[in-house]
């Protein structure tokens, strides 16, 4: 039966893979934005026609409650966030605020709508603070790293709080790390080393700089875990479920297949490290165990890390070469080895 989905953050990259999904299934997205002086839509700008797209910030209680009151959906899922970990080192208030307190706000406004609105709260492996390579699962202990991994500590205690003490149905997706090709923001380090890759074939740059590529961490496919989101709204009741795939690469081993498969050859020729975009804090190994998700919801995930690892290039590198094919000068006059290299680099 037809659903009416209110998304948060859906100018992001899961917000608005979730809304392509749910229009999908036929349901009705209503996606909340924030008010911006560029009118910037991000990932949502091809969502603008078929969904209804309402100002709104989840740190303004008033805002949110008069969405959730209007719309009156039978699902909410909250994908806001100030979501990059190493920002939240610099702004750990404004961090705290949207990452942490929106989440009682998004839960608040369900409360007092008096609405039976299924929620969903996009909590993150970061809590985990993970130090070794034990899968990690519901059960597993808290110890966050950074004032990003406190706030979704917060969010996801709030979300069982208000589980346990309103009988509210408001559940839990905590999610390993996941990607999705031309979504992913730029300065997260998949995204930074693909679009860097695409940047060094066009003649524009030589080096990438990155801090700990050391860090392991269990990649995985956006879309896979959007249809586990789902899942878990469509699950018979509330609950908190781990996305993950189970396996973890380090940084080094992401932009090994990366440089390769676009032809570059060895990343160490290009890639340099910067100590300054080290973290106070690094979470060096996180892997996830998403049995519970597999045996209840039936998920798993679909697609493996190398071929996350290409589409991500592949996508970074065909925008690229549309922009040439438009421009053939702009190709010559950038990087006359550009067009060569890039038939090489086996795009799929
Ligand atoms: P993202 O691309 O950074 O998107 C974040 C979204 O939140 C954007 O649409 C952003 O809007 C919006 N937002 C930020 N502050 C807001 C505010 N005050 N009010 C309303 N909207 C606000 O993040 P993502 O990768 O899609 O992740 C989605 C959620 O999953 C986040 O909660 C993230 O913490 C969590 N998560 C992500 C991963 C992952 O690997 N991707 C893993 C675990 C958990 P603007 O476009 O206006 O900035
Ligand atoms: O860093 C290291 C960095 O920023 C991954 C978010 O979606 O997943 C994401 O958080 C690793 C870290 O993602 C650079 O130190 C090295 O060890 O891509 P990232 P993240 O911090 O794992 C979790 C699950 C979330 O919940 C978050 O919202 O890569 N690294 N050099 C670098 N990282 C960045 N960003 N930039 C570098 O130059």
């Amino acid at each position: 039966m037809e659903k009416t989905a209110l998304i948060t953050g859906i100018t992001g990259q899961d917000g608005s893979l979730l809304a392509d999904l749910m229009l999908e299934r036929g349901h009705k997205v209503i996606g909340i934005i924030r008010r911006n002086s560029s009118s910037n839509l991000g990932n949502a700008s091809h969502l603008q026609s078929d969904v209804d797209l309402i100002e709104g910030d989840i740190q303004d209680l008033s805002s949110i409650y008069r969405i959730q009151k209007s719309t009156r959906p039978d699902y909410f899922v909250n994908c806001a966030a100030q979501s990059h970990v190493g920002t939240s080192f610099d702004q750990p208030l404004y961090t705290s605020m949207v990452t942490g307190i929106g989440v009682i706000n998004c839960l608040e406004s369900i409360r007092m709508s008096g609405y039976h609105t299924k929620f969903l709260q996009l909590s993150s492996s970061e809590m985990f603070g993970g130090r070794g390579e034990e899968a990690l699962n519901e059960e597993s202990v808290l110890a966050p790293r950074s004032p990003y991994a406190t706030a979704k500590c917060f969010g996801h205690w709030a979300t069982i709080n208000y589980r346990e003490s309103y009988k509210m149905f408001a559940s839990n997706a905590i999610s390993f790390n996941h990607e999705a090709p031309g979504r992913r923001g730029p300065n997260f380090v998949t995204r930074k080393i693909t679009l860097a890759i695409a940047s060094i074939l066009m003649g524009e740059s030589e080096h990438l700089y990155l801090g700990n590529i050391d860090a392991r961490r269990d990649w995985g496919y956006a879309e896979d875990y959007c249809k586990g989101f789902l899942a878990a709204l469509e699950y018979k009741e509330p609950d908190d479920f781990v996305f993950a795939t189970g396996e973890a690469h380090s940084v080094s081993d992401f932009c090994k297949i990366a440089f390769a498969h676009a032809g570059l050859g060895d990343y160490k020729r290009y890639v340099k490290i910067d100590p300054m975009l080290y973290r106070p804090n690094d979470v060096p190994a996180l892997v996830g165990d998403y049995s519970k998700a597999k045996e209840l919801l039936n998920w798993t995930p679909e697609v493996d890390f190398e071929i996350l690892v290409k589409r991500m290039v592949n996508s970074d590198l065909k925008d690229r070469i549309e922009i040439v094919r438009a421009d053939p000068h702009d190709a010559t006059d950038n990087n006359p080895d550009m067009i060569t290299k890039f038939s090489q680099s086996n795009l799929a």
